[in-house]
């Protein structure tokens, strides 16, 4: 059986140059088998056709493979490019399944060439991927004569040093007997993986790390519960703080962001059109209209509203209070007045006589006493009072 075969003949070239480096800037390095040594050396175990070398790791969080690499050299044969791959392991110190490879197991390959300028001095060469690795073992393999790759190459390791990730890692494929060995007897052989870690728990777009940061809850895809996910609302927000992934109404118009978003409307300019109508009572938010017309309408669909209210207990449920059918009558109708006589001053352009009615009809639905409400605590309640009360603040801007 045949050992791993050294490079002979090498020239080495005094000149470093500078290194063809591509690596993401977010990135980080999640494997290293050993520091870098000098550039600009030959010699070191041959990455060819009939040898590849490999290096195994561990991934034990999803991680998004950006780049792999290492301390590379070639010799100027071939079309003077290398392969690299990450391949897929049974477990730990698992050699590839295949001879050389079974096709499911290469999870990403790319062939590039390790130093275009000076053949055959090395240099720290990172090439980009894009792979994401799910938890388990893999290994980078460097190698020839396949994926397109056909040029010639070495790993130098004089001067490196074996992290303690890399201790053990080694292997590599004999290609004179169609087998994997292992690599005990490698030098440092300087394999590099660079990627981000990306667990989304809830799958919300951000990554848990990102959720701590931001304060929203990893676990929960639409914090404030509001509509709009976690991710979506960063996303929308651009780095401005509207929309806020930790506020459901974030323009505090008493829309929440999600229905503001399925409305139209937006959820960071409590008057989208801009016509002095909040988007919570205005009847087209995002089409500018006379504004005192459409307060007039929302009035008079608060007076529609408290009209068609039930008062007789025979007929379903009662939102208005009172003692008898006759009482509760009285108070329908009052308050449906009140609406109306609002509605009128607005219409003839009184905007301020008619917040006197509309105060009217918040000190009956405002949950306080005194005077006691004549309407039941109730979601109706809450959307009458609120919506009057938009309608007196509009009134009291204009
Ligand atoms: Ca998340
Ligand atoms: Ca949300
Ligand atoms: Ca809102
Ligand atoms: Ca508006």
């Amino acid at each position: 059986m045949s050992g791993f075969q050294s490079a002979r003949g090498a020239r080495v070239m005094g000149i470093a140059l500078t290194g063809w480096l591509v690596s993401s800037l977010s990135a980080a390095v999640i494997y290293e088998s050993a520091s870098l040594g000098p550039i600009g050396q030959a010699g070191g175990p041959a990455v060819r056709a009939t040898q590849f070398l490999g290096s195994r790791f561990e991934i034990t969080q999803t991680t998004n493979v950006t780049a792999i690499g290492g301390h590379l050299r070639e010799t100027g044969l071939g079309n003077q490019e290398l392969f690299g791959a990450i391949v897929m392991l049974a477990g730990p110190g698992a050699m590839p399944g295949g001879a050389p490879f079974n096709p499911g197991e290469v999870m990403t390959s790319i062939t590039f060439n390790p130093n275009p300028a000076t053949t055959n001095a090395s240099d720290d060469i990172m090439v980009p991927v894009s792979v994401q690795l799910e938890p388990g073992s893999y290994a980078v393999v460097f190698g020839s004569g396949l994926f397109g790759a056909t040029g010639d190459g070495g790993m130098p390791f004089n001067g490196q040093t074996v992290t303690a990730a890399g201790s053990g890692s080694y292997f590599f494929w004999d290609g004179n007997f169609s087998t994997w060995l292992n690599g005990g007897g490698f030098g440092p052989l300087r394999f590099v993986v660079e990627g981000t870690t990306a667990i989304d728990t809830d799958n919300d777009g951000l990554t848990d790390a990102a959720e701590l940061v931001l304060g929203t809850d990893p676990n929960n895809p639409d914090t404030d519960g509001d509509g709009m996910l976690d991710g979506v609302e960063v996303d929308a927000a651009a780095g401005d703080p509207c929309p806020d992934p930790l506020n459901a109404d974030s323009d505090g118009d008493t829309l929440l962001d999600g229905d503001e978003i399925t409305l139209g409307s937006s959820p960071c300019d409590s008057d989208t059109d801009g016509d002095g109508v909040p988007d919570s009572i205005d009847t087209d938010p995002v089409t500018p209209g006379d504004a005192l017309q459409i307060l007039e309408d929302v009035v008079r669909n608060v007076s529609d509203t408290i009209r068609a209210m039930n008062i007789n207990p025979n007929n379903g449920e009662v939102l208005i209070l009172g003692r008898s059918n006759r009482a509760r009558r009285a108070r329908r109708n009052i308050l449906g007045h009140t609406a109306s006589l609002a509605a009128f001053f607005i219409d003839v352009d009184l905007p301020f006589i008619a917040t006197i009615p509309l105060q009217a009809i918040l000190r009956r639905t405002d949950g306080e006493a005194p005077p006691r409400d004549w309407i039941l605590d109730s979601p109706e309640r809450d959307a009458i009072n609120q919506d009057v009360q938009t309608v007196v603040d509009t009134l009291l801007s204009l």
